[in-house]
């Protein structure tokens, strides 16, 4: 499998285009040229994906250039070309050099650059060059000035390690599944955890063209319970959004924290040719297309899903006939074309106005809050997720059962998706709203009515975004600390992710209070929509 895959890949690691047609065309146009006759190089395979490793010599031979396959340092080399992230001590200690250099050590971008261009660049902005021993364990200025995230430090390992030498289709695959790294983006000063940053950017998202594909990627995955991949695509679009210009090479690509090779491989070949060849694979995939409408129906998840193609069911009217359907589902794809869209947080308001009212109107002093993507500032709404509780600590408790019942006797509630779920004190509703008058449509709504003494940590958790909470959580777990919707905790132990002692609990009245514990800036709602 993994062979096959380097080969598709090995069409559009390099060169001016990643269709495969356009390439053909293009490198037939420049097969007579040897503008690279006067290389004569040596490529340090550490570092490099096997594909990629391919591609680079067999582009160099064809446009004229000698490669070695062994180094040996009597060679008259042109140049050594390296991986981007390695340094020349690393390069010497891999490959047993022990005197001063002789050779040009180039990164492997300049030679991308080169063949991207059809000509031999100037190569003095990829030169190595060796540094005065003053002190070898200070990290090279050029490093952190090029790359503010250079993992090269962090990924060293030692150089006898045999990884060294290639960049395993398994190695890749747990890079894209190391969901820790999810959560914080790493810079060789500081740690910076994405709950510690504003999602809102300066600057516009400059990768647009490429994060839309990839959230395609992702829905994909996500229906085909595929969660691990679909996690490596978020962290991705995520990293790639906040990236501050439009990428332009493979190795920029690469240089970001979240992005391997296989992802960066896929980045450049959108970068490239404005498509992904895999998205298109899936987009022709009738059985892909089916699950993905198949996971969209409320009460549906990737399995069912599955086994509703299974059972031969194609089309949400097959569903409607032929399935077995619970309760969730027969609404699920009765309102199946109102869930999907998105409705104006004009009316997400509208909606938190009728509750609030009712609400009121039962316990005077009462507070109910939208929170998710509506008090984060999103312009449209999924659904609403409303929060209630009373400051006095206790009349919560009416609420609940009185408000639903006023709520649906007016019409406003039309079903009931999960009529009461009970966590600890809190008490959660999940149905189906419709504003009064013409043209309205079925909305969810979630009603969550907590204690007072529990409304920081619900409105930090039903505010998110999901991968804010996951972020958050995660600081937690390295301060040895737990948060959820009700509680943070402190002086939590763990053994693996196992809890061998719950923590106490640390009272947070505010949201504030929050982020105060967790030794993190206050970010309000707007600045996490990460
Ligand atoms: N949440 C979470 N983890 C999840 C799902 C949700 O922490 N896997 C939290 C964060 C947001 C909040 O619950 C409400 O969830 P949703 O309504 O699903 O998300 P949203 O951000 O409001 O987005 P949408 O506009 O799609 O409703
Ligand atoms: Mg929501």
């Amino acid at each position: 499998m993994s062979s096959k895959r380097s080969r598709k890949d090995a069409n559009i690691s390099e060169g001016g285009s990643s269709s495969k047609r356009i390439q053909l065309e293009e490198d037939n146009k420049v097969s007579e040229d040897s503008f690279l006759s006067a290389l004569n190089i040596f490529i340090l395979p550490a570092g490099i994906q096997k594909a990629r490793l391919t591609v680079l010599k067999t582009q160099v031979i064809r446009y004229g250039g000698r490669v070695q396959d062994m180094f040996d340092s009597t060679q008259n080399f042109s140049h050594i070309i390296v991986e981007d992230n390695i340094d020349i001590p690393r390069m010497k200690r891999i490959l047993k050099l022990d005197s001063a250099l002789e050779f040009t050590v180039v990164k492997s971008s300049w030679l991308s650059l080169c063949l991207r261009n059809k000509k031999l660049e100037n190569c003095e902005n990829y030169q190595l060059h060796e540094e005065k021993k003053v002190n070898l364990n200070s990290p090279k200025k050029e490093d952190n000035v090029i790359n503010p995230y250079n993992k090269s430090r962090e990924n060293a390992s030692d150089p006898v390690n045999s990884s060294d030498y290639e960049s395993s289709d398994e190695n890749e695959q747990n890079n894209e599944k190391d969901m820790t790294s999810t959560l914080h983006l790493k810079s060789p000063q500081t740690e910076k955890w994405i709950c510690a940053q504003s999602s809102k950017s300066p600057k516009p998202n400059m990768n647009k063209h490429i994060t839309d594909k990839l959230e395609e990627m992702v829905k994909t995955y996500e229906s085909t319970n595929d969660r691990w991949r679909a996690l490596g695509y978020q962290k991705a679009i995520q990293t790639l959004r906040r990236h501050p210009k439009e990428i332009s090479s493979w190795e920029e690509a690469k240089s970001l924290p979240s992005i391997g090779a296989r992802l960066a491989d896929k980045i450049w070949e959108i970068a490239q040719s404005g498509e992904l060849r895999k998205l298109k694979e899936f987009e022709s995939s009738e059985e892909l297309q089916i699950l993905k409408m198949f996971t969209n129906v409320w009460g549906a998840g990737p399995h069912t899903a599955q086994l509703w193609y299974q059972q031969g069911l194609r089309t949400i009217a097959d569903l409607q006939q032929k399935a077995h359907l619970n309760h969730q589902q027969k609404v699920g794809v009765r309102l199946y074309d109102d869930f999907l869209d998105r409705m104006p947080r004009e009316e997400a308001a509208e909606i938190e106005e009728v509750v609030k009212k009712a609400a009121e109107g039962i316990q005077p002093g009462i507070i109910a809050q939208t929170c998710g993507s509506y008090r984060r500032g999103q312009s449209t709404c999924g659904d609403v997720d409303i929060l209630i509780t009373h400051p006095d600590g206790k009349s919560h408790k009416n609420v609940f059962h009185k408000l639903l019942a006023n709520l649906k006797e007016s019409g406003f509630l039309t079903d009931d998706l999960v009529s009461a779920e009970e966590t600890g004190n809190q008490k959660k509703y999940m149905g189906v709203c419709k504003l009064p008058g013409q043209n309205r449509k079925h909305r969810r709504i979630d009603v969550i009515v907590v204690p007072y003494n529990e409304y920081g940590c619900a409105l930090v958790y039903f505010t998110g975004s999901a991968h804010f909470n996951r972020s958050l959580r995660h600081l937690c777990k390295k301060q040895n600390m737990s948060l959820n919707e009700h509680a943070l905790k402190q002086g939590v132990v763990r053994k693996g992710s196992e809890k061998i002692h719950e923590g106490t609990v640390v009272p947070t009245p505010t949201e504030e209070s929050v982020f105060k514990v967790l030794k993190i800036p206050y970010r309000p709602p707007e600045e996490r929509d990460h």
